[in-house]
């Protein structure tokens, strides 16, 4: 652990346990469940990081309100929830309900940062794929409650093995900084290819919780313009994603250096070492974490955010 420690630093690890000073704890493991102070993806980690832990300077409070376990410090509100609920953009729709009243009741309105897991992501065909009912459901949960685009949270969207829905964010007492990227289209104006209601996040968002500015990097993919690129090829949309990448820190204030954590989503397994030691050249002193799961749309072979500490 570093000497000066923030509100909330992001590590991977091995085996973590809970204790007094982590405010997020999730595994990645065979089924998905949510227990009292932890939540379980069914994903397989490739590599030997298996968890993704929040670390709190302070000790946190822990809680439970309309489905969302939670825990909290003084700055910083992690949240988790599980849905059994079958059909998605209801599932979706309902989650997000509450989690903006839920953060808005403990005082944390601005939910700066959200992961999305479905089941199934790219079953279904046209309009009916799982992906876009999902979309659909987030937007009209958020725009329901009075969000702007510039309210809306850095994201990632994936896929898991077991269950329907389960989906952790972080939300802070003081607004975000939204961070978009020229070289892509912002997603919440992506043309109407890709669903009826587009998704709803931005490319980045920064935090400046307690002087130490936080940037959540969302998932990003191989995508220039609103369109894949490199379809089919997995390093050239490594590159292509390593761009964007380096393009959202760049605006976001960091240089690859401050990059603490990277989370790589990866279509097929045996494609991870190739991609794992590119991002490592690029990034050296981050922290990985490989999972092997389908990704939002067919056609992307890998999706990466990233977490930097300014
Ligand atoms: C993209 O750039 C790739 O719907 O929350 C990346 C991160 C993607 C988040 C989401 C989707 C989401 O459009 C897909």
């Amino acid at each position: 652990m570093r000497a000066h420690m923030g509100p909330l630093e992001p590590e991977y690890a091995e085996d973590a346990r809970i204790g007094d000073h982590v405010l997020g704890l999730v595994r990645f493991g065979s089924v998905t469940s949510q227990e009292r102070q932890a939540l379980t993806i069914s994903m397989t980690a490739v590599g030997a990081a298996n968890a993704e832990v929040w670390r709190s300077r302070e000790p946190v409070v822990r809680g439970e309100r309309d489905g969302i376990v939670f825990a909290r410090n003084g700055t910083a509100f992690f949240g988790m929830l599980v849905s059994s609920e079958k059909e998605i953009e209801k599932a979706t729709r309902q989650a997000y309900e509450s989690i903006v009243a839920v953060t808005r009741q403990e005082g944390f309105p601005f939910v700066l940062r959200a992961w999305n897991h479905v089941r199934g992501i790219n079953e279904g065909e046209g309009d009916c794929e799982r992906y876009k009912r999902f979309s659909a459901g987030r937007h009209d949960a958020l725009t329901t409650a009075g969000l702007s685009r510039t309210e809306f949270p850095s994201a990632s969207a994936v896929g898991m093995r077991d269950g329907e829905l389960a989906i952790y964010f972080i939300a802070s007492r003081m607004a975000g900084r939204q961070v978009e990227n020229p070289r892509q289209v912002s997603a919440y104006l992506y043309p109407r290819e890709y669903g009826p209601r587009p998704p709803s996040f931005a490319r980045a968002t920064v935090s400046s919780m307690n002087g130490s500015a936080l940037v959540f990097v969302s998932g990003t993919a191989s995508v220039v313009g609103h369109e894949t690129k490199h379809v089919g090829d997995v390093e050239a949309q490594t590159d292509e994603t390593i761009c964007n990448l380096a393009g959202i820190l760049g605006r976001s204030g960091a240089a690859p250096g401050d990059v603490r954590t990277m989370k790589i989503y990866v279509r097929r397994a045996a494609d991870w070492e190739g991609i794992a030691a590119r991002l490592r050249q690029s990034f050296p002193a981050a922290g990985l974490l490989v999972l092997e799961t389908e990704i939002c749309r067919r056609d992307l072979l890998l999706e990466v955010e990233a977490v930097a500490i300014l």
